[in-house]
């Protein structure tokens, strides 16, 4: 009986969350994000301690657009690398934040760091 309460609880909370998602700002990344139509977000935060996701798989299709969507509260000036031919960069100063959207049109994984903390963000996986 307990695990039917939880298992409705469970079921109704991802209800709640798909409606969200679809009236929202939507693209955020999920599960479902190999829809090709419709771009990739990733939230990065960056502080002194690290970077938040940090070394996350975030799947993509080939040629979806990516957004990565960066708020850098740490001390210093970063740069957010993507590894991807050709590799791509991006500054964000400190205290300041921007979003940048590119495509990735080869299948492969890509890493996409922050060269100020030194840390893998993201992990995407292009398929
Ligand atoms: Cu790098």
């Amino acid at each position: 009986m307990k695990s039917t309460i939880a298992t409705l609880a469970a079921a109704t909370t991802l209800l709640l969350v798909g409606c969200q998602a679809q009236d929202g700002a939507g693209g955020e990344a999920s599960e479902n994000s190999a829809d090709s139509s419709e771009s990739v977000r990733v939230e990065i935060e960056l502080d002194d301690s690290g970077a938040t996701p940090q070394g996350e798989r975030v799947e993509v299709a080939t040629g979806q657009l990516v957004e990565l969507d960066v708020t850098n509260n740490s001390s210093q000036d970063d740069e957010i690398h993507v590894h991807s031919d050709p590799e791509q960069s991006f500054d964000v100063a400190a205290g300041s934040s921007d979003i940048f959207t590119f495509s990735i049109n080869r299948p492969g994984q890509v890493a996409v760091e922050s060269h100020g903390l030194g840390v893998t963000i993201v992990q995407l996986v292009v398929e």
